[in-house]
């Protein structure tokens, strides 16, 4: 009998036409009537799909008491009670590696778009301004400092790309690491000793709003910050804050507090490149993805194992 799953967030359709192949999808999400929902099908429920930005409601999970494992489609699992999972020997799974690239280059992409001006100059074209006059002057990124916070796959990945443009790495993260950057231990220290603060750590309750007006007040007028990672670690005010009275020099922004909301000042400024989250947005990469999110649930409920547990389970 195919194990019966249910599903909290949108999927793509190479995502989810394979599960309802193998699966008895019960879609959550879409869904009118969500206690009905539960009280007639949670008691069957062993699997659960998720996006990385979704919030797993401990509430839900009590309604699904034969739950076995969460397989989230994307690398971020800050959404998912982890303590309440281990507790209850729920497997939770994500797909990491397979996005490290795509999350990186749209981190070098926002460095380019906000240094050099891209955007602003795009603009400019458009509106045939450069009929009337010279495009202004940007900044020269190389022998400029970036600072990475959260040196992990995706934070080595951005370190790799900027390195190769003749940028500076510093770092700051739990420990230093064997690598050949500065590790910088504290943030405010880090965010006043670059040019681009580059936010890729996880998200969740550890780093909420740890990137807030002191450390945007670090970062001053040189400095551009750069979010790929989740909006819940940088104080959303005070970046509005901070852009609006000239503290900080610009944004390049594909993470939201509550996406897809973005707050209507950011909307209007001309020196911050605001994306809409599509750090693992390719084809190629979110069908690998969905891969990995199937796979996970294919090989637990065929072998009781799975391939990418989060390290908090292992
Ligand atoms: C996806 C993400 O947009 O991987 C993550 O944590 O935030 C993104 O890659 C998301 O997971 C899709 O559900």
């Amino acid at each position: 009998m195919q194990p019966d799953i249910v599903v909290t967030a949108p999927l793509p359709p190479f995502l989810y036409d394979p599960l309802k192949a193998d699966y008895r999808c019960h879609d959550y999400y879409k869904s009118s009537h969500k206690p009905g929902l539960l009280a007639a099908e949670g008691a069957r429920i062993r699997g659960l799909v998720q996006g990385g930005g979704t919030v797993t409601a401990t509430e839900l999970l009590d309604a699904l008491p034969k739950l076995e494992i969460i397989s989230v489609f994307g690398v971020g699992y800050d959404g998912v009670p982890v303590a309440y999972c281990k507790s209850r020997g729920i497997k939770v799974t994500n797909t990491p590696d397979v996005l490290t690239d795509d999350v990186a280059d749209v981190a070098l992409g926002l460095i380019l778009m906000t240094g050099r001006g891209f955007v602003r100059l795009n603009r400019f074209v458009h509106a045939m301004e450069w009929e009337k006059r010279a495009p202004e002057l940007t900044t020269k990124l190389g022998g400029r400092k970036v600072g990475i916070l959260g040196l992990g796959r995706i934070g080595k990945a951005i370190a790799a790309r900027t390195e190769a443009m003749g940028m500076k790495i510093a770092y700051t993260g739990r420990k230093p690491q064997a690598v050949p950057y500065e590790f910088i231990p504290d943030l405010k220290s880090l965010a006043a000793a670059v040019d681009f603060l580059v936010v890729a750590c996880p998200g969740g309750a550890a780093t909420r709003n740890i990137v807030d007006a002191e450390v945007l007040a670090a970062l001053g007028k040189k400095g551009t910050l750069i979010n790929i990672a989740r909006g819940s670690i940088v104080d959303e005010g005070a970046i509005v804050d901070a852009l609006k009275s000239e503290t900080i020099k610009g944004a390049g922004l594909d993470v939201f507090a509550a996406e897809p909301h973005i707050p209507a000042e950011l909307l209007s400024m001309d020196n911050v490149v605001l994306l809409p989250h599509v750090g693992s947005a390719t084809r190629e990469t979110r069908q690998a993805m969905g891969d990995l999110c199937k796979a996970n649930l294919d090989a637990w409920f065929s072998k009781r194992k799975v391939l990418t547990l989060i390290p908090e389970l292992m």
